[in-house]
Order: C-alpha cells, then structure tokens, then sequence
C-alpha cells in the first residue's frame, strides 16, 4: 500500500519509523511519503492560511497551496498507482471505525491531508472530490490542533490490517470491533502470569483447562464490560445471537437488549 501524507509538521510522523508500521515500510509492504505543504508555497513566509471570509476567529488554510501539493503527489504517482482515496481528518467528518479502517485496508493508495488552524478551504475537497473518492473523517468527538495526530490513529489502524503486518494473524480477527462473533461485544479482562501478583489472584476458570467454561466466562465478561462501559452498543445487541446464559445475565444486571419498546 502506498501512502502519501501531507502536513506543515512532517516531524509528527516520526512514530511511523518504529514498531509494527516501520517494520511494514523497511520490508516494502507500506511505501510511506511525508510531504511538506509549505513546498508548495511561493512567498518568502511560505504562507499556508488566510483569514476567514465572512469573518469569525481563527484562520483557513489556502486552496491554492493545497492544489499545487496534491497535484504534484497525485501526478507523481498517478501513471503506476491510478488515483488515491483521499482522506481529511476533521472533527465535522464522518465517524472513522474499524469498518472504515478495513475499507482504507483494501485500497491500494491513500493521501492523508493536514489541515491546522479552523481547517482547508472547502472547495479543496469539492475540487478532489470530482477525480478521486474524498472522505472527511473525524477520530471522535473532540477537538485537535491538527489533523496529524488523527492521521497517526488511522494509519495504524489501517496498518495493522495489511496482511503480514501483525505478527498473529488472528489479532486483528477477534477484536472487539471486527465484523464476527463477538461483533458489537468490547473484550473481556486478561491476565497472564505470575497467577497472584500484590494479592490479587487470576480469576480461577483461567487456570482450570476447561475450554467451554474459559468461553463462557469470557463471553460473561464480555457482556458486562459492555454494558457497563458501551451501553449504546450493549442496546444494539441482536437477541438472536444471545443464548439462554446471555439473556439470564443482562436480565440480572436489568438491562434491556434490542429495538426499543414503542408501546408504553
Ligand atoms: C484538526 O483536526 C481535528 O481536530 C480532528 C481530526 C479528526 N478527528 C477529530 N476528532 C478531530
């Protein structure tokens, strides 16, 4: 996968030098470029922001800039790669999640744009948006200083996916976001050894071999971390795919699954 990020702070990717993602570039599976987008700026501040038009505080980053920058990575690449899936991180995006991160996983060519201060001029993302498939995406509900950082949460969310990225395999199967059994359940605790450290014992099933009960616990935790820390999810739960267990333990921590009742 190629990856092309473009950002005044090229210095906020350094991250991606190390762990599971730099080892992913130094054997060729992710080709990462870091662009600065004051290259592209032609006076002598090498100026990327104006004021808003129609007032209001803070400052908009420059079209122009922001054309000459994807033009040039876009051109450079466009002859063996095609175009790229561009991403904007913006606190106004669409929610990113781990079924966004499976579909960027796919393409073969991503360009992350930086935006800092109040964001890039919208006809920026108008303009790509007729040649390339654009998405505005937001990490959650809160407010950064620039788009950077929530380009590093994506890139290893997505890095993690590409196949021979993770040492195991399965990792990123059972996740408690991944499409499959456990979909819309968070993960239960885990523990490994010593089995008492500072008092506190690993919870005895773990250590009893017993597969089916190890599952069942599992499972059990699984509900209650979810109804206690995600009840939105929780609520979301399809009844069909609860067993009688499942039905007895939401019942006896009074929470309610499926569609709301409309008739009260
Ligand atoms: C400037 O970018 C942000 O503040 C941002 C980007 C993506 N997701 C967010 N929640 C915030």
């Amino acid at each position: 996968m190629r990856l092309d990020i473009i950002s005044i702070f090229p210095e906020y990717f350094s991250p991606l030098d190390v762990s599971l993602i730099g080892k992913a570039r130094e054997r060729g599976t992710l080709d990462v470029r870091v662009h600065q987008l004051r290259d592209w700026a032609h006076d002598v501040h090498r100026t990327v922001d104006d004021t808003p038009y129609g007032g209001g505080p803070g400052m908009v980053m420059k079209p122009e800039v922001w054309g000459e920058a994807i033009d040039a990575v876009v051109g450079g690449g466009a002859a063996s790669h095609g175009t790229p899936r561009m991403i904007v991180p913006t606190p106004s995006g669409r929610p990113f999640s781990q079924e966004i991160a499976q579909e960027l996983a796919a393409e073969p060519w991503l360009l992350f744009a930086c935006g800092r201060y109040e964001g890039i001029d919208s006809r920026v993302m108008h303009e790509y948006g007729a040649r390339m498939r654009v998405d505005e995406l937001s990490i959650g509900d809160y407010v950064l200083a620039g788009g950077e950082v929530a380009v590093l949460v994506m890139v290893e969310a997505v890095g993690r996916l590409l196949p021979g990225v993770l040492g195991n395999a399965h990792s990123a199967v059972d996740d408690s976001f991944a499409p499959g059994a456990m979909r819309n359940l968070l993960e239960g605790p885990v523990y490994t050894k010593p089995p008492v450290w500072r008092g506190h014992e690993v919870p005895d099933v773990l250590l009893s071999g017993h597969h089916g009960k190890v599952a069942r616990w599992r499972r059990d935790q699984a509900l209650r971390r979810t109804v206690a820390n995600r009840p939105e999810l929780a609520a979301a739960i399809d009844p069909a795919t609860l067993d009688k267990h499942d039905r007895k333990l939401l019942d006896d921590l009074a929470f309610r699954v499926g569609p709301e009742d409309m008739a009260h």
